[in-house]
Order: C-alpha cells, then structure tokens, then sequence
C-alpha cells in the first residue's frame, strides 16, 4: 500500500482515477486541486475518510505541494487547463497551470524523489490526414497545434528534461479523447447529451469529418495505475483502445441511442486551427507492459453514458447555461 497524492482529482479523468483506486487498490489517496470552473467535489462523494482526503489548493503554490510532496510516495498529475476552445478564447492560464504548474511539481520531485506519473495527450503529435495509414506512436514527433495542446507539449519536455538533468523518477502517458461519467458538459460527448435532454439540436463543428480516437476513462484510469507499477523510469507510453469515430458518427449514435432521427443536429462555425485526426499506436504500452482496454464497445459506453448523465442532471445542470452562453457568443 502506498500514498498517492492525485493532482486534478476534482476533475473528469482525475476523479475517474481515484473512484479506479479506490474500487480495484488499497492506496491512501490524496486530492489535490483548485477546484477551477472544471472542478467539481460532488465527483468525490462518499469516498471513505480513511482513505481519502481532499486538498483545495493549487499545483503553483510550492509551499502547499512542497508539504505533500512530503507526505506522499507517488504522485499522478492530472491537474491541467484541458479545454482547447477556452485556450482559443484565453491562453493564458494554460501557460500558468500547464507550464508553471508542472515545473513547481517537477521541483518538489527532485527534491524529495518523489515516483511522479505525469498526464499528458496525444493531441502533442498534432494531426493525422483523414486516409493516412500511420497512427500517433512514441516516436512521432512533437507538432502541437493550439495553445492548449503546446502547453501541454511544453509540460512533457519540461518533464523529460527534470529526467535527464536531474534524475526526477517520472514516466509520462499521452492518451487519446476520454469518455464516461464526471466528463464537464463543455466538451464534445456531454455537451450533445445534455443539449439532447434539454431538447436542444447538438452541435456540430464544420463537416463533422474529424476524427478522435475514443477511450473510456476507466481504461485510462487502468493504463496509468499499470505504468505506475510497472512503467520503467523516464519512458514516455501512448495509450489508446483502437476507438478512431468521426465526430458525426458519434452525434448520429447520441441521436438514435435517445431516440431522436439521426439528422437532427446543426453544423456550427468551425473551431480555428482544428485538428482532423488523432490516432493512437499503443503497442508498446500492450507488448512491455501487459495493458489492454476492457471497454471494447463504444455503443454500450456511450449508452452507459448517456444513463449517466440522465441520472446526474444535478451535478452538469449549474454549468450548462453558462457552458452554452459561451459557445453561443462565439457562433457554436
Ligand atoms: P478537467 O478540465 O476535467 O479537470 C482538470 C482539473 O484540474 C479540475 O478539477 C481543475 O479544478 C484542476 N485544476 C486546474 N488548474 C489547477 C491548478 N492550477 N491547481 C490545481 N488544480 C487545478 O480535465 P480532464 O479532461 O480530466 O483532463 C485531465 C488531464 O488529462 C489533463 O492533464 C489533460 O491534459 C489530460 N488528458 C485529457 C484527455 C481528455 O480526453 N479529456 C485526454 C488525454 C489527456
Ligand atoms: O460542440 C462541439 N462540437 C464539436 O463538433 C464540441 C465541444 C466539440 N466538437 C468537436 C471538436 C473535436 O473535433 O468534437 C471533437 C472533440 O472536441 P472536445 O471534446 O473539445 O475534445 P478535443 O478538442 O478533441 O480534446 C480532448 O481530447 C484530448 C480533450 O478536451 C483534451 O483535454 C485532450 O487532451
């Protein structure tokens, strides 16, 4: 048993990881997260005090991180500025919380060698063309495309630098899009969901033709706690479960999964720079480590999802008006 300090615990994929921890280990398990407009703690409900406890704090405060860095033995950092169209609106915190923030926990690393496990997204690679046969793979080299994802990109090279120069004990994922339960209603599957349970036509950017290799956020929760305990130091490992849907396909299942025609969405303006394809080669996370996804049918995890949020109105419903308001002011 170990003690496991979970960075972004409040939000869609952290709060996944740690309900994936406390369900299948028996880690102690700590939160820590500045609950942004992205955090949310009724995420974190009925976790079991002895093994959970929740921090509200920020990953740029050194004192705070320097203290439960401290206290840990590994820390698995999620903690990020992860909307690409808010960091087309406004960069700026993504270079605070993504650079900034990952370098004040590279530093505390180093100095108490501390194990670190670091997020990050396959969306560094940049983009695929829509027939080309090659998929993202550790070798592919770095092409961020928006603030977001160079940001992101940034964060990744800061941590192989803190590797090499400074021997930090880390490992990095890149994981292809998420989906499941907790997912904020700002991005792509929760907001059609929700919009179609509002009675709201779900939106569509430009054609639709784009494509995101989706993966349920438990098989990411079970991909990292493998690279944690069987990841070798300062390797970097892709994660993806063969999920390639183009964006239509997906509103279209949405659709007919809750009973509306198939047609009944709206093309909405396109979001700048938008990236065609993501495609995930996850071999080497497979071969050397022994990994495979268990959610293989998109249909039923997306009619799971679709329960979900059914279910939950309570917890997407404070964010949706101001969520939608957003995406109006901007034409989508
Ligand atoms: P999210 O936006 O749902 O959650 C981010 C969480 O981080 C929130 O709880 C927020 O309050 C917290 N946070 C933000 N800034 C903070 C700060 N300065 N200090 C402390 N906490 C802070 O994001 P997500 O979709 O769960 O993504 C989590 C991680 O996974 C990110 O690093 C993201 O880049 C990566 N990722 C996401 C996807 C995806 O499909 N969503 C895919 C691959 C990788
Ligand atoms: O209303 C919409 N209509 C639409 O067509 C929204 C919100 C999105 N889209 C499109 C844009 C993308 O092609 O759907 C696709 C998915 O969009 P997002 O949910 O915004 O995800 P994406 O930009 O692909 O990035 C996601 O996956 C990689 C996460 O948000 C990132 O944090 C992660 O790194």
């Amino acid at each position: 048993m170990s003690k496991i300090l979970v960075t972004g615990g409040a939000g869609f994929i952290g709060s996944n990881f740690v309900h994936y921890l406390m369900d299948n280990t028996d880690h102690e398990v700590t939160v820590l997260d500045s609950l942004t407009y992205a955090g949310n703690k009724a995420s974190l409900v009925d976790l079991p005090s002895n093994r959970f406890t929740f921090v509200h704090g920020d990953i740029r405060d050194a004192e705070l991180v320097d203290e439960l860095f401290r206290k840990n033995d590994t820390v698995v950092h999620y903690a990020a500025e992860s909307h690409n169209d808010n960091s087309l609106d406004n960069p700026r915190p993504f270079l605070e919380t993504n650079i900034i923030g990952t370098y004040t926990l590279l530093e505390a690393a180093r100095k108490y060698d501390t194990r670190l496990h670091h997020i990050s997204t396959d969306e560094v690679y940049g983009d695929l063309e829509l027939d080309d046969p090659e998929r993202f793979s550790e070798s592919t080299p770095y092409n961020p495309s928006s603030p977001y994802s160079s940001t992101k990109a940034g964060s990744d090279l800061l941590v192989r630098a803190w590797v090499r120069s400074f021997g930090v004990r880390a490992t990095i994922s890149n994981c292809s899009n998420n989906y499941g339960p907790y997912q904020h209603v700002e991005k792509f599957i929760p907001r059609q969901i929700t919009n179609v349970i509002r009675g709201v036509r779900p939106k569509l950017y430009g054609a639709g033709e784009n494509v995101r290799d989706w993966i349920h956020a438990d098989d990411h929760s079970s991909a990292v706690m493998t690279i944690v305990d069987k990841g070798v130091l300062g390797e970097t490992y892709l994660i993806g479960a063969d999920g390639e849907k183009n964006n239509k396909d997906v509103v279209e299942l949405i659709l007919t999964t809750m009973g509306q025609p198939a047609d009944a969405y709206d093309h909405v303006t396109d979001r700048p720079g938008h990236d065609l394809r993501y495609a995930i080669d996850s071999t080497k996370l497979r071969t050397e480590l022994g990994w495979k996804p268990t959610h293989a049918d998109f249909e039923s995890g997306i009619a799971a999802t679709i329960d979900w949020y059914k279910a939950n109105e309570a917890w997407w419903a404070p964010t949706k008006d101001a969520t939608e308001a957003f995406y109006a002011s901007k034409g989508q």
